[in-house]
């Protein structure tokens, strides 16, 4: 785990918090960064092994033929001073030629796979048609021949503060699957709309 903004005093002082990070468009912390950067983003990569339900601290597995115990997850998040960001996912050890199903979701991870909440959304509705790739982040992959998988979203915003707090695995693509794990993630926000 990288957290690159991690030596800024704010960012540390949200960490405290327990959020993952901020970043702010007014760049009032001069000393950020180390030259490549003009402004505060946030940067951030978390791993984690999938755990049964009674083990897990950050990964839970609620389907171990789709999602075995000691398979791999990692995400990252770059947001850029704008907003712009880009979440990643790599997954190792899932299930062969599978087609999963990946959101980012509002809460974090329990034994219990409701407790992640539902799907974050850039305009919040309760439309249906606002569940689509563009108003959420979806993260869809189908595993190659190892099991191994990756995604890439971007968007051109950012999440709202405490409002991203997961990556859970459904058992099919799209927005209705059966949630089959969950990643507890330190997404951080951003105040740039
Ligand atoms: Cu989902």
């Amino acid at each position: 785990m990288a957290v690159r903004a991690g030596v800024c005093a704010g960012v540390v002082a949200m960490a405290v918090l327990g959020a993952g990070g901020v970043a702010a468009a007014t760049g009032e912390d001069g000393g950020h960064g180390k030259g490549k950067d003009k402004g505060p983003g946030y940067s951030m990569r978390t791993d984690g092994v999938f755990a049964k339900k009674k083990s897990a601290t950050t990964a839970y597995t609620y389907d171990k033929k789709l999602v075995p115990a000691g398979s791999w997850v990692q995400v990252g998040q770059r947001t850029a001073p704008g907003g712009a960001t880009t979440v990643t996912l790599r997954v190792k050890g899932l299930k062969a030629g599978h087609e999963y199903g990946v959101h980012v979701h509002t809460k974090p991870c329990t034994a219990d796979p409701a407790a992640a909440g539902g799907h974050y959304q850039h305009k919040p509705s309760t439309d249906p048609a606002a569940v689509n790739p563009r108003n959420e982040v979806w993260l869809d992959f189908t595993a190659d021949r190892k099991g191994s998988g990756k995604a890439t979203a971007h968007h051109d915003w950012g999440f709202r503060k405490s409002g991203a707090a997961s990556v859970v695995i459904h058992d099919e693509p799209g927005s209705s699957g059966a949630r089959v794990g969950c990643f507890t993630v330190p997404f951080g926000w951003t105040t740039a709309r």
